[in-house]
This record gives structure tokens, C-alpha cells and sequence, in this order.
């Protein structure tokens, strides 16, 4: 396939200005020139990263500006050159009642900005285990279908992060992530198969180092959403170099 590996670092409410300058100096000196990475701090982190570094957030505004406390626009976003926001992460989902709706409409607004969207799906355990996983996948996928529309696939990354596997220190093993990719790959390739086959789609959940090129070799599975392990430079170096 031509598509091109990603790696996105997602700190989460972690970090701190020091981390900036750590992770900035790792990367800088290593040849990584067959994937993209990206890093997604805190908000308030993004100024401080030297020009050129790709940037993306944890979350953005589905409107444009105005009375809404807290939130940060796409506009805003820009003006710190920002490339990429991470929609509709579980935890998101869960701590701030993100429905799929809310959630389809930050994708509109993103791509509306020129920004790729990183939309986040996956299932918690109880509906793994209810053997309703598929359905659940392509409920949140088709949520998003309805509002932007295939065509809009071909500016969309998405990333499948099932929640049990989520900063548990649990995996998906590299069959059970392939079959999820397969399958949102598959359910694309029923509205346009040439749309579906250029998505980029990363797994994420406990993806370290040591487990990164086991699940970067499987057939769809295009890169990593990375947690925990990036915030640690060397570790996320080194799930750079696995996706290269
Ligand atoms: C999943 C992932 C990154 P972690 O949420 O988004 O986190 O790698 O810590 O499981």
C-alpha cells in the first residue's frame, strides 16, 4: 500500500515545559524519513515547540468562538500551526459526555479548517465480550459518515483505540488489532474502496517500543496513537523508528 505511517504522541494531562524541550531534541536527531509523527500536548504546550515541529490537540471546539468557556477554537488552533486534533478519544467521550454527534460535528469543523482529524473509535470490554464489537465500530464510524461524508475520508485519520487496552498495560494482540482495522477498512470500502485503501489507520492502546513493530507490521494498521509511552522521549523515538 502507499499509504504513509503516522505516529502521534497524545500526552494527555501529563507533561510539563521541560518534556518540550526533551522530546524536541530526541526527534531532531533521528532519520525518520518514511513516516510522520506528530505530537499533541496540552494546550497551553503549543507555543512553546520550535517552528516546523507537527502539532496537533487533544480537542477542539465544534464552534467557531463565542460564549463557550473553556474551549478553544480551530481558528486559535491554526495561529500555532497546529496540523492535526485528536476527536472524540474514549476519554473524552466518557469524562465529557462526548456524544457521536458532538463528535461528527468536530470532525466538520476541523476539516472545514484544513486541519486532519485523528477520529478515535473502539469498544469497551463489556461489548467486546457481548460479541457486539463490529456493530459498535461502525455505529461510531457511520456518525461521522453521515455528516462529512466519504470524500472527507481522504482528509481523516482515524485511530482504532479499544478501551480495555487503554494505559492498562493491555494490548490488543497484533491479530485482534489487524481484524478491527480490516473491518473499519472494509466498512469504508462499501462507500468508495479507493478512499478506503489510502485511509491512514492507527491502533492505540499500550503501544511501547517493545511491542510497536509487531503491531505496525500488520497489513492495516498504518501507525500508532501513543499514550503513556510518549512521554517518555526514548520510548517514543523508538516507536518512531518501528513505524519508519
Ligand atoms: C490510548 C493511548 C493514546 P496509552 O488512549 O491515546 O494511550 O498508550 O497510554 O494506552
Amino acid at each position: 500500500n502507499t499509504r504513509r505511517p503516522l505516529v502521534a504522541g497524545n500526552w494527555k494531562m501529563n507533561g510539563d515545559k521541560s518534556l518540550v524541550e526533551k522530546v524536541q531534541s530526541h526527534l531532531a536527531q533521528a532519520e525518520l524519513s518514511n513516516m510522520d509523527w506528530v505530537i499533541c500536548p496540552p494546550a497551553p504546550y503549543l507555543g512553546l515547540f520550535d517552528a516546523g515541529t507537527k502539532l496537533g490537540v487533544q480537542n477542539v471546539s465544534q464552534f467557531d468562538s463565542g460564549a463557550h468557556t473553556g474551549e478553544v477554537s480551530v481558528s486559535m488552533l491554526k495561529e500555532f500551526g497546529c496540523g492535526y486534533a485528536i476527536v472524540g478519544h474514549s476519554e473524552r467521550r466518557e469524562d465529557n459526555f462526548e456524544s457521536d454527534d458532538v463528535v461528527a460535528q468536530k470532525v466538520a469543523k476541523v476539516l472545514d479548517a484544513g486541519l486532519t482529524p485523528i477520529l478515535c473509535v473502539g469498544e469497551p470490554e463489556e461489548v467486546r465480550e457481548a460479541g457486539t464489537l463490529f456493530d459498535y465500530i461502525a455505529n461510531q464510524l457511520d456518525a461521522v459518515l453521515a455528516e462529512v461524508g466519504i470524500a472527507a475520508f481522504t482528509n481523516i485519520v482515524l485511530a482504532y483505540e479499544p478501551i480495555w487496552a487503554i494505559g492498562t498495560g493491555k494490548t490488543a494482540s497484533p491479530e485482534q488489532a489487524q481484524e478491527v482495522h480490516a473491518f473499519i477498512r472494509g466498512h469504508l470500502a462499501k462507500q468508495d474502496s479507493n478512499i478506503a485503501a489510502g485511509t491512514v489507520i492507527l491502533y492505540g492502546g499500550s503501544v511501547k517500543g517493545s511491542n510497536a513493530k509487531e503491531l505496525f507490521s500488520q497489513a492495516d494498521v498504518d501507525g500508532g496513537l501513543i499514550g503513556g509511552a510518549s512521554l517518555n522521549p526514548e520510548d517514543f523515538l523508538s516507536i518512531c523508528l518501528a513505524a519508519n
